[in-house]
């Protein structure tokens, strides 16, 4: 298999005008006939008609200007169909024959629970039929459906709805014309049993619009949510980038076997139904979080993605990572408040951290604008999407909100319309503002994370305060060395009372703001500030201004007064990790060493009571609270590791909680009681920021296993009237030796058996437990209710198991490996995107001790061997050996 490159763009041979599509729907042989008119393109190369149709595609008939085309006019080989020496203008029809049915990869068209769906992005609309399948060929769609009406009375495609009726025979039709120009990565269609909530929405411009939320029968009472945050993405998008709604419906649809999150269809949103389906009994506050950042993220798309689109798959990050940025923004904006949108940050930079640094350290890394892949399927990853967002962040950071706003305004007026690349978009930014952004595009090309090393020196008698930084990359895959990126460092300095110290210059007293930001550009660097009266504690990288890892040599006390003081709650939150960090690592070497651990971190008493008044601090917002008590993860702690030890991690991490539990006992206890919300449940930050905190404080008292925490546990349990805390309650249960455990468990499946989304908690729940094993998490995989083709199931379990257990998955007699191995050689008969990201679970493997890094090597080698390897597993498992 040959790789896809970058430099080998070539523009169409051919643009498309129009396309007609006519669907005969049937799940064991569907019939589709396209009708492309072409056009010659003055910047394509030959006259040939190149069009992609999948294996799976049966072509019956080609037609071109009225006429059959002959076997000798045309090539079909290698997924490729070829007619060289076309006309100038050209009228293709062709029909082909599709098995929906039998579809398992859930791309182009597919049946889930006996509805037609279709997924297109990135390559799907080649299992539909033979076409120019390029985001660069943008064409006008028009769309007959027809089915059988008793078993498809709702036929939906992209834009608005032409003409509907009756065919006889008890079949149907319906219309539907796109007015805009899309790629044929957006187009969708929708069939089956389906009901909506639907709403009219006034637009900024007086225009009205009708909104739609799709689901099965039986759901109706779980989309207000989806809706709220529909209409609220629509406000949001006019009031913050003066971008509207472009068409007269929209239309959200929930589906529940479905690779990825959701897919922004022009005018058809199809959602897993995990971020459309809420309401209090069986979706928790991170439910209602994620389904309102998923919601504005497809709706976002519609102007950065839709209306102006990639030139190639490589660009994918000009609209995924611009779509993040903004779909962040807008949480942060719902969320209101200033501590609010800090919270919502540092959950953003846990995700980062957890993911995306790995990732960029691992043989997967690749820049923000890749170079070339096997399979663009594995390149929709956490670096494309999450450093793609903090990427654009970078601009605003540097630009200023107003600045980037009017970047924005240029990116749109150029390009509408268009399909163009990230050098298009820093180009907008840069001309917007009139600044030079010629070095910030190695953020685009460059991978690795980069580090900033900080140095400081006071000079008592100048008063003059320094900072040097500098900055390095390491090598990756194909990239030995790095030069020097451009970056936004936000700084502040504390006194030593805590307070902002004004910021300025040396030479330049014109302005003195408290928070500052150096652009670093070089290897190295020198800041100077004057006029500082006293060593004050310097606050770096503030509010997270630039995706580095960030080293400074502060001390516990520096650690510690920035925790108390830092009026950047973001910094404040890391100064508290920074020392988590620092404690559990020597409490890790401790545990390999057969150390005492009572010894061994000597620092964590006057951690813990930072920690404690933190906690009592009721004039900071609870969800700050819940994120400043919640210690690093094993998979964050891992990666400072030179050599990741797993089980000494697990054992170093639940002996800080155990200590931390019967220190702050009777403060935990306080914390659970006062933070106990009443009355009707509600997802606003507040109060799931409340509960967040509830329930930090009770998983810490879960770990002390006693019968009072079985009792605390069992009876929010018992009471609670809403997932949150019930699925808290049962976390803590199951993670303890608490008699009512396996009851609890029974009751919570019998209960919300009819609820998939709530099984999918239960199977993912129990395989993070610590006390489920290799040989548990097979047996439940023979439980009744899993199924290894739904991947929303697969996910819950296999994947919660591989990823989110670390200690029982890197079991070191190899079983969790060979557990891995199988999954991964299953799905990739059923469903290759689904299995690929499985594989990359062993990304990392040269990074554990050298015993589990040989059984983790010889698993992936299995996989490799497998037969009928998909090209997606394939380029996983062989970068990772590589
Ligand atoms: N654009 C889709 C992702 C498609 C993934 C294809 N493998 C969802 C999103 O980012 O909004
Ligand atoms: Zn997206």
């Amino acid at each position: 298999t040959l790789a896809i490159r970058r430099s080998d763009y070539t523009e169409p041979n051919y643009l498309v005008e129009t396309v007609e599509l006519g669907f005969d729907l049937d799940p064991t042989d569907t019939r589709v006939a396209a009708r492309l008119t072409l056009r010659h393109n003055p910047d394509g190369r030959a006259n040939d008609i190149v069009l992609v149709g999948d294996d799976s595609l049966e072509l019956v008939q080609l037609r071109m200007n009225g006429k059959p085309l002959s076997r000798r006019a045309y090539r079909l080989a290698d997924n490729e169909l070829r007619i060289p020496n076309a006309p100038e203008e050209a009228v293709l029809e062709i029909e082909t024959a599709l098995k929906p049915e039998a579809n398992t990869s859930l791309m182009g068209l597919y049946v889930s629970n006996g509805n037609f769906f279709t997924q297109c992005e990135a390559e799907g609309f080649r299992k539909i039929t033979f076409f120019p399948d390029r985001p660069d060929v943008m064409a006008k769609y028009k769309v007959m459906l027809r089915a059988n009406r008793e078993q498809y009375p709702v036929l939906l495609s992209n834009g608005n709805l032409i003409e509907e009726g009756d065919l006889g025979d008890g079949r149907h039709y319906a219309l539907w014309e796109d007015p805009f120009r899309k790629p044929s990565y957006l187009f969708a269609l929708v069939a089956g049993k389906l009901v909506c909530q639907e709403e009219r929405c006034a637009l900024a411009d007086g225009r009205e619009a009708l909104l739609q939320v799709w689901v099965e029968e039986g759901n109706l009472d779980k989309t207000q949510h989806a809706m709220e945050s529909l209409k609220n993405s629509i406000r949001w998008d006019e009031e913050r980038f003066g971008l509207e709604l472009d068409l007269d419906r929209f239309m959200i649809v929930a589906v529940g076997d479905f690779n990825m999150g959701a897919m922004e269809n022009k005018g058809l949103n199809i959602f897993n139904t995990k971020y459309v389906l809420a309401n209090p009994r069986i979706a928790t506050d991170s439910d209602y979080a994620n389904i309102e950042a998923v919601v504005g993220h497809e709706y976002f798309h519609n102007w950065t993605g839709n209306r102006v689109t990639c030139r190639d798959w490589f660009q994918l990050s000009l609209k995924e990572g611009l779509t993040v940025f903004r779909d962040q923004e807008f949480s942060a904006d719902m969320v209101g408040t200033d501590s609010g949108r800090a919270v919502k940050r540092i959950d953003d930079v846990r995700v980062l951290r957890q993911a995306q640094f790995p990732e960029d350290a691992g043989p997967m890394a690749h820049p923000v604008r890749p170079d070339s892949y096997l399979e663009i399927n594995n390149f929709y990853t956490v670096t494309i999407y999450e450093k793609g967002s903090e990427v654009v962040r970078m601009y605003q950071t540097l630009l200023g909100r107003e600045g980037f706003r009017k970047g924005m305004d240029l990116y749109f007026e150029r390009h509408d319309g268009q399909a163009v690349t990230c050098d298009d978009f820093r180009a907008a930014m840069a001309d917007a503002n009139g600044r030079d952004l010629t070095q910030f595009e190695r953020w685009y090309s460059q991978a690795g994370t980069p580090r900033v090393r900080a140095e400081t020196r006071y000079d008592d008698a100048s008063r003059i305060y320094e900072i040097t930084l500098s900055q390095s990359c390491p090598p990756t895959p194909g990239q030995k060395t790095k030069l020097p990126f451009h970056i936004p460092v936000k700084i502040g300095l504390l006194d030593a009372q805590g307070r902002d110290l004004p910021l300025v210059f040396e030479g330049d007293l014109s302005e003195a703001p408290t928070t500052r930001v150096l652009e670093l550009t070089e290897a190295s660097q020198t800041f100077r500030f004057t006029g500082i009266f006293g060593e004050p504690v310097p606050s770096l990288l503030r509010d997270f201004s630039a995706p580095v890892i960030l080293e400074y040599d502060y001390s516990d006390d520096d650690l510690a007064f920035l925790m108390a003081h830092d009026s950047d709650p973001f910094n404040r939150w890391e100064a508290g990790q920074r020392l988590a960090t620092r404690h559990l690592l020597a409490l890790t070497r401790a545990v390999q060493e057969s150390r005492p651990l009572e010894e061994a971190a000597p620092g964590v008493a006057t951690f813990i009571e930072s920690l404690r008044a933190i906690l009592n601090d009721t004039t900071l917002d609870a969800a700050f609270r819940e994120v400043a008590l919640t210690l690093p993860s094993e998979g964050v702690l891992a990666e400072e590791m030179d050599v990741i030890d797993p089980q000494a991690i697990h054992a170093a991490r639940q002996y800080l909680r155990r200590m931390l539990a019967r220190t702050l006992r009777n403060d935990l206890v306080a914390a659970c009681n006062l933070n106990a919300t009443t009355g009707a449940y509600s997802p606003d930050a507040a109060s799931a920021g409340k509960r967040g905190l509830k329930n930090v404080a009770l998983l810490y008292l879960a770990e002390l296993d006693d019968t009072d925490s079985h009792a605390m546990t069992q009876a929010q349990y018992d009471r609670a009237d809403n997932m949150t805390d019930r699925i808290a309650a049962l976390m803590g249960l199951v993670n303890s030796s608490a008699p009512g455990k396996a009851d609890a468990l029974e009751r919570f499946y019998t209960e919300f058996e009819g609820e998939a989304l709530v099984i999918d908690k239960w199977f993912s729940l129990q395989a993070s437990a610590r006390t489920t094993h290799v040989p548990d998490v097979r047996r439940l995989m023979k439980h009744e209710a899993f199924n290894l083709k739904n991947p929303n199931r697969a996910r819950s379990l296999i994947f919660s198991f591989c990823n989110a257990n670390p200690a029982r998955f890197h079991a070191p007699d190899g079983s969790g490996y060979e557990y891995w191995a199988e999954q991964v050689i299953a799905l990739n008969a059923i469903n290759p995107q689904v299995a690929a990201r499985l594989a990359r679970t062993m990304d990392r493997w040269r990074k554990y001790d050298r015993l589990l890094a040989q059984l983790m090597k010889k698993a992936l080698q299995r996989v490799a061997e497998a037969p009928k390897l998909s090209k997606d597993v394939l380029e996983v498992v062989t970068k990772a050996l590589a």
